[in-house]
């Protein structure tokens, strides 16, 4: 069948072009999103940024290999597919240089009523990941400013916006970082792992949606245990109910719902905390309805 121009072909199933590293051992990057999205009925075509052994949170002597120089090819060949994707969905970049090569991706696949979701992945917990320096901070900025959505938590915020890291900020001043990572393109901008002071056993997921101009919050309790790919678990389950019609505020707590669940259910264990949460436990709870719902506005 011809598509005129301007008129692309509905997916019977939605699609996602999922930029993001494959990590072999550790649950993280790929082998969390690619179970999640297609549990929740999404199709994922990866494009992987880089190759490794394991991740890097926790590992020490990981093989790296570093993809840029395949992506080009891989992208030419889906060019000449015709290929449409109703999400785009960058993570874990191999190279600073790669932002570049996602950015002409994000222009080359473009097209109506799609979500480009960019999780700025480079750190956590103050810190940033073994292999990322202060250019793939700079060069992140660009790759933002493409976005529909951005999901940092509360560490990439500050690197994003050249910010000191400090857990003790008031919701006001959580907001007006929103507001400003929003201004640098995103229409959508959900913040997690975001410190509640006052309340140590706390952490929020915050979003702001810039069409309406509205902030919706949801509150996680904490564990004091530290899982790789959690992030990575989020944004996927974001990107996969976006994708299934859910509001934003329905989203975030389906999100938080589920990466809480995972987080329990591994903490019960003594499992090693870099190998991730028990995903393969809790992936069936992502068909089950939403019953319960705990997101609140934020005046
Ligand atoms: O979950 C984020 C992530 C993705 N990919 C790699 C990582 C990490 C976090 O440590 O090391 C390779």
């Amino acid at each position: 069948m011809k598509i005129n121009q301007g008129e692309k072909m509905q997916n019977p199933i939605p699609r996602v072009a999922a930029i993001h590293d494959l990590s072999g051992f550790g649950r993280a990057s790929l082998t969390v999103i690619i179970p999640i999205l297609s549990t929740l009925e999404v199709q994922v075509c990866p494009l992987p940024t880089a190759v490794l052994s394991t991740h890097t949170g926790g590992f020490n002597d990981y093989h790296f290999v570093d993809l840029t120089e395949e992506m080009i090819p891989i992208i030419d060949h889906w060019k000449s597919l015709d290929i449409t994707f109703d999400a785009i969905y960058s993570g874990f970049l191999g190279s600073p240089r790669q932002v570049d090569i996602v950015i002409d991706f994000i222009k080359t696949f473009a097209q109506p009523r799609q979500y480009v979701v960019v999780d700025p992945v480079m750190g956590d917990n103050g810190k940033a990941y073994q292999t990322m320096g202060p250019e793939m901070i700079r060069e992140m900025r660009q790759l933002v400013g493409m976005a529909d959505i951005i999901t940092p938590n509360f560490t990439e915020a500050a690197f994003l916006l050249d910010e000191p890291y400090s857990e003790s900020m008031t919701a006001r001043q959580v907001k007006q970082w929103i507001i400003r990572l929003s201004e640098m393109g995103p229409g959508k901008v959900i913040l997690t792992s975001v410190p509640e002071p006052g309340r140590k056993k706390v952490s929020a997921v915050v979003a702001y949606d810039r069409e309406d101009g509205r902030f919706w919050k949801v509150d996680c309790t904490y564990i004091p245990a530290y899982y790789p790919g959690t992030g990575d678990a989020f944004a996927s389950v974001i990107v996969g109910s976006l994708l299934q019609g859910d509001s934003l505020p329905i989203a975030l707590d389906r999100a938080v719902q589920f990466v809480s669940m995972a987080i329990r259910s591994t903490f019960g264990y003594s499992n090693p905390s870099r190998e991730g949460v028990l995903l393969e436990k809790v992936l069936p709870n992502l068909r089950a309805p939403v019953t319960s719902s705990s997101y609140e506005m934020m005046e």
